[in-house]
Parts: C-alpha cells; sequence; structure tokens
C-alpha cells in the first residue's frame, strides 16, 4: 500500500527546524563526551545540519542561539547556509549563562541588568533584520530558589515591561515567541512556568507574540496535547521545541521516549489547523546528543516526527467524529489506535525514493563517510554552549 496523494502532499508540507546546539558537543554537569569532528564554529554547524536536510527533505532551516552563535558578519553565515541548501531560522536568546543574570534577567529588580537583558534581546533582533528569520524565541532561566526570595508579582510586572519594549522593535514580519519551564534553573518558582504564564505575558503584547511549547518542560503526566489543543484554538501556538523526557528536561531524541505521546500532539495540531500550510506553528527541535552521533541523532528525530505525523495523517477523521457522536467510546478509540499502529515506514521509504531521497536516511548517510571526513579535517571543536 503507498499513501494516498493527500497524505503524501500534506507530509510534503513538513519542515523541521534543527537546533545548531545540537551539533556541539554536550552532556551533564557530570561530564561532557566530545565527538570527532564536532563542529569549531557556527558555519561548521550549519554545515552537519544540511546533511541532515540533504539526507531527509525535511530539515530547510537552522536556529541559532546567541551568543553561542555569535559571528562577526551574520550576512556571510546566511550566504554560507544558503548555499548548504538551509535557511537561517529562530534567533534564540540567552539571558543565563552571565554572571549579571544571577537573580534574573527580564524580571530583575536591578534597572541595570534589566536593561542589559532587553538590549540583548534588542540586538538579536538585529541580527534577525540580517539573517531573514522571522522568529526570535525567548526562554528565561529567571526565577527564585526559596520562598519569600522575591517577590514574584513585582518580577511578573517588571518582565511584563521588559518584553513591551521588546516586542515594540519586532518587525511586521517577525514574532516573539515566549517559552515556558515548569522548573530550572530555579527550583522554587520560574517567573514563567507554564503555558498559561506565558499565554498571558503574550496576549497582553499583541498578535505577533504567541507561545513556544517546549515537550521537556512540563510535570509528569501533563496532558500536553490538552494545551496544544487550547494554545491552537486561542490561536497562540507560536512554536514546538521538540524532544523526549522521561525524568526531566533530559532533552533526549524527540519520540524515543514515548512516540504514542508524539503522534497525539500531532493529531491535535493537524485537528487546530496548526500544520503545515493551514497554520503557523513551527516545528522545531530542542535536543542534546551526549553520548550518541550528533547527526544521525538529529537524522533519526526528524524521521521520528515524519513518522508520527505519517501516522496521524492517516486519521480515519470522519469515522473517529461519527463514534463520537454516537457516544460509542471504544470504537472511538478503536478507530484512534488502528492509525497510532499503522506501520508506515515501507510507505515512507516508497515516498522518499519517489522524491529523489534515499529509502533510508539513516543508512545513506552512514555510507556517506561524512563522519570519518569531519573527523579528520576538524580537530579541537566546541561544546553546545553549557560549558563553554
Ligand atoms: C531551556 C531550553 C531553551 C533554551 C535551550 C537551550 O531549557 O529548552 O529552549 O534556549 O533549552
Ligand atoms: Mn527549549
Ligand atoms: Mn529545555
Amino acid at each position: 500500500m503507498a499513501f494516498s496523494s493527500h497524505v503524501a502532499s500534506r507530509l510534503e508540507e513538513q519542515a523541521i527546524e534543527l537546533p545548531s546546539w545540537a551539533f556541539g558537543n554536550s552532556g551533564t554537569r557530570f561530564r561532557v563526551f566530545g565527538t570527532p569532528g564536532t563542529p569549531r564554529d557556527p558555519f561548521e554547524k550549519i554545515a552537519d545540519a544540511a546533511q541532515v536536510h540533504k539526507f531527509t527533505g525535511l530539515a530547510p532551516s537552522v536556529a541559532l542561539h546567541i551568543p553561542w552563535d555569535k559571528v562577526d558578519d551574520y550576512a556571510e553565515l546566511r550566504k554560507h547556509a544558503e548555499a548548504h541548501g538551509v535557511a537561517l531560522g529562530t534567533i534564540n536568546s540567552n539571558t543565563f549563562q552571565d554572571e549579571d543574570y544571577k537573580l534574573g534577567s527580564l524580571a530583575h529588580r536591578d534597572d541595570r541588568i534589566r536593561r542589559k537583558a532587553i538590549d540583548h534581546h534588542l540586538e538579536c533582533i538585529d541580527i534577525m533584520d540580517e539573517t531573514g528569520s522571522r522568529d526570535l524565541k525567548i526562554w528565561l532561566a529567571d526565577g527564585t530558589n526559596y520562598a519569600g526570595q522575591d517577590d514574584m508579582r513585582g518580577r511578573q510586572d517588571r518582565m511584563a515591561e521588559s518584553l513591551q519594549e521588546i516586542y515594540a522593535r519586532i518587525g511586521e514580519q517577525q514574532r516573539l515567541v515566549l517559552e515556558y519551564k515548569i522548573f530550572e534553573p530555579a527550583f522554587y518558582h520560574m517567573d514563567v512556568p507554564d503555558w498559561g504564564t506565558s499565554y498571558a505575558q503574550v496576549a497582553a503584547l499583541g498578535e505577533r507574540a504567541t507561545v513556544c511549547l517546549d515537550t521537556g518542560h512540563h510535570a509528569p503526566s501533563t496532558n500536553i496535547e490538552f494545551i496544544v489543543m487550547q494554545l491552537l484554538r486561542l490561536g497562540k501556538l507560536g512554536s514546538f521545541d521538540f524532544n523526549s523526557r522521561n525524568y526531566a528536561d533530559d532533552d533526549l531524541i524527540v519520540g524515543a521516549a514515548d512516540p504514542f505521546q508524539l503522534f497525539r500532539i500531532i493529531v491535535e495540531v493537524i485537528r487546530g489547523g496548526g500544520y503545515g500550510k493551514d497554520g503557523d506553528t513551527a516545528f522545531m527541535l530542542d535536543q542534546c546528543h551526549n553520548i550518541e552521533d550528533k547527526i544521525p541523532g538529529q537524522i533519526r528525530s526528524v524521521l521520528n516526527v515524519q513518522e508520527m505525523t505519517a501516522r496521524a495523517l492517516l486519521l480515519d477523521r470522519e469515522a473517529l467524529t461519527s463514534a463520537q457522536v454516537e457516544g460509542d467510546v471504544l470504537t472511538a478509540n478503536g478507530i484512534f489506535m488502528d492509525a497510532f499502529y499503522t506501520d508506515v515506514r515501507a510507505d515512507l521509504a516508497e515516498y522518499r525514493v519517489e522524491r529523489g531521497l534515499p529509502a533510508d536516511p539513516m543508512a545513506a548517510f552512514a555510507d556517506s563517510g561524512y563522519l570519518a571526513a569531519i573527523a579528520e579535517e576538524r580537530v579541537g571543536g566546541v561544546q553546545a554552549g553549557w560549558g563553554a
């Protein structure tokens, strides 16, 4: 069985943005394990990311993290990306690695530190103008460790003011995307801990401000697809940071820990009009490859997303709706599970070959000799950022 033309053409709409930091060495606070051939600068990270797109056709853009990916000339970086067949995507700000930000950034009490954090975001927007990026993604490490440490209300108010100043500088074709995270690095409270807070903050800013949902940033057993439904319903699901979690913010390969959850999420994205040409919800990865090779790790990741998307597109929504209307609980659930249990791997292989791509991108990349070539060429790679 091959995919229907409808499913095939919907699959063609898929684009998954890769994080530049996935290509650098990373690890836990216990140890960073290096990989031979790790990129030494943003140019090499982009060259590696382009391999993922070359073998899968799924990853046409690369997100940058500033200052991890700071370069002298962003126009040159943009040209380099284009020459490799990819575009520069989301610009991620970083207010979590500077000594000044120990007690916060956009929510800080000290005007000087708040000013510095706002200015960093304005600089990120200048960079976006040069790279042609649409989205500024803000994730704030702001929060406290102890009850009473600071006034949570005051922090929320200051953050709102800071965000307003940043949003005022966002261009007509650009967006501000605010990511939430339940905990870490702050362990008592985070200033943007959940989708509700992110929504409240971006709703106050305006139309071009939306929420980023990082799948690893929730409590265990959170119904993430419900949040997806709600944010799409409100027109505020700007983007995903996809990854897998077993325990906390593990940043493992998306779809590795719980492919069924990924399937349920994508079903809701399609249902809510966020998928492909229907909507404006960006699919991005936010992952680190601590012990596995990075490029194949990213290839496996985008393939996992594609596989669950194919299954979600196979869901018989008409039959599902009839069962729901009839209140037929078991039939409805059975229809849902049928789509999830469908093995689409052979169909996807055929789909790829029809589009001039390798049937098995993992095997084709392994055969290409790219890893051996970069291991020989590049000496002294950089870390993803945390240890840098
Ligand atoms: C925070 C986060 C955020 C950062 C990235 C490196 O945990 O998910 O998206 O920018 O990790
Ligand atoms: Mn993230
Ligand atoms: Mn994270």
